[in-house]
């Protein structure tokens, strides 16, 4: 079998996506995921103008040596935009193999390791008392794992805290990033009131799941992690810049609440020290800008050596054709943790026919041939790309921070 084409399509049903779809000699097609949130036509021009041009005429079997071929070839290796072109060729590929053999991914990548795989879903809102409602409905839906996130009292409405984002558009901002307030010390006493009052209502059965999205030095994040012990978290997230492998040891040192890192990943080497020196205890690496399904199993599998579970990120940034990628992983692994899941917009449904469905808190992958997802490229026509940014922080006094 050999590579005739490929083609990459760009729509907005509510979110910009990035899907790639690898045609070959032999009538079957595969389709990838390579969207970068805010950086999307990079990521176009990378694959058009690098890329494609190197894989026409190649087998598209050899998924692993392409995957070298693009990660080692090209000298200069990793990073967002590089690995998620590799990601959305690697998942094509291998949707063309599993094709091919009839078969659903996950039978490629071990078989079944479990029939269905718990998701965590989200909850937001203005005050205490309305997150508490959202995550008692959720759970009266079935939901085993909740992620709660509450608006901060005197300041202005900030990304992923409350109910301050539009649902459709997940926060993005059009058409271009605006500029909001951070202030921890008005944070970090927030936090364990939520928790206090959400265990009170929802009780002890129910997963709480917390996302501090980067926001808190090393030391302000060992206090959040102590402070948050008494309700016994599933995780607390990404509570530190993600890039300071190091300044987790300060961290882990001072909690027991397990900790979560991983969605801004790349590569198993943005998490060798975390691994390898049990910081943390879920990797929240994804298909789309780990590297596809092959950077998927490498990291899971150096991970699982050293007990940590897999937790792979899945926003609406993360397409449905990412999504059947990580089910597809989530199914066959034996170091599963969680799936984050949250929801996507009608139009994006309609773009991308799935095998996979979710059911009252569980993801499962299906049984179509290949990882089971395809693009509708009538809707995606509907839908023309239209530029859109995640918010900056800063500070009160004006300075720039993370987020
Ligand atoms: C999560 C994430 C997302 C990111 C988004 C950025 O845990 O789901 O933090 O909400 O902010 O993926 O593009
Ligand atoms: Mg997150």
């Amino acid at each position: 079998m050999k590579i005739t084409d490929i083609k990459i399509i760009v729509a907005s049903p509510g979110r910009n996506f990035v899907t790639v779809k690898v045609y070959t000699d032999q009538g079957l097609y595969g389709i990838g995921d390579a969207t970068v949130n805010g950086r999307e036509k990079a990521v176009v021009a990378y694959l058009e103008e690098h890329v494609v041009p190197c894989l026409i005429g190649r087998d598209p079997f050899q998924s692993e040596d392409i995957w070298h071929y693009l990660y080692r070839g090209a000298y200069w290796r990793r990073g967002p935009i590089t690995m998620a072109a590799i990601s959305g060729i690697d998942m094509a590929l291998w949707d063309i193999k599993a094709k091919a053999a009839g078969l659903p991914l996950y039978q490629l990548l071990g078989g079944k390791s479990r029939d269905r795989v718990m998701v965590y879903k989200h909850v937001g809102g203005s005050d205490i008392a309305e997150v508490v409602e959202g995550v008692a409905a959720m759970q009266e839906q079935g939901l085993r794992a909740v992620r709660a996130q509450v608006a901060i009292p005197g300041l202005p409405p900030i990304y992923g805290t409350g109910d301050s984002t539009d649902q459709a558009a997940g926060g993005m901002i059009r058409p271009l990033p605006n500029e909001e307030v951070w202030a921890t010390h008005k944070y970090l006493p927030l936090v364990p009131k939520l928790f206090e009052k959400l265990r009170d209502t929802v009780g002890w059965d129910l997963h709480l799941l917390h996302d501090v999205h980067h926001r808190l030095t090393p030391i302000e994040a060992a206090r959040l992690g102590r402070d948050l012990e008494p309700y016994r978290l599933f995780w607390l997230e990404d509570a530190i810049p993600a890039e300071l492998q190091e300044g987790f040891r300060l961290f882990r040192q001072h909690t027991t609440q397990p900790i979560a890192v991983g969605e801004i990943f790349n590569s198993v080497y943005d998490a060798t020290t975390l691994i390898s020196e049990q910081l943390i205890d879920y990797l929240r690496v994804t298909s789309v800008h780990a590297g596809g399904v092959t950077g998927l199993k490498k990291m899971f599998d150096f991970a699982a050596i050293y007990h940590v579970r897999s937790a792979c990120h899945g926003p609406m940034d993360v397409s449905p054709v990412a999504m059947g990628c990580n089910i597809h992983v989530d199914t066959a692994i034996n170091n599963f943790g969680i799936q984050e899941f949250s929801g996507y917009t009608e139009e994006t449904l309609e773009m991308f026919p799935r095998a996979w469905s979710y059911e009252a808190g569980f993801l499962e992958a299906g049984e179509a041939p290949g990882h089971g997802v395809d693009i509708d490229e009538d809707v995606a026509a509907k839908h023309p790309y239209s530029p859109a940014y995640l918010p900056v922080a800063r500070l009160e006094d004006g300075t720039l921070t993370s987020w």
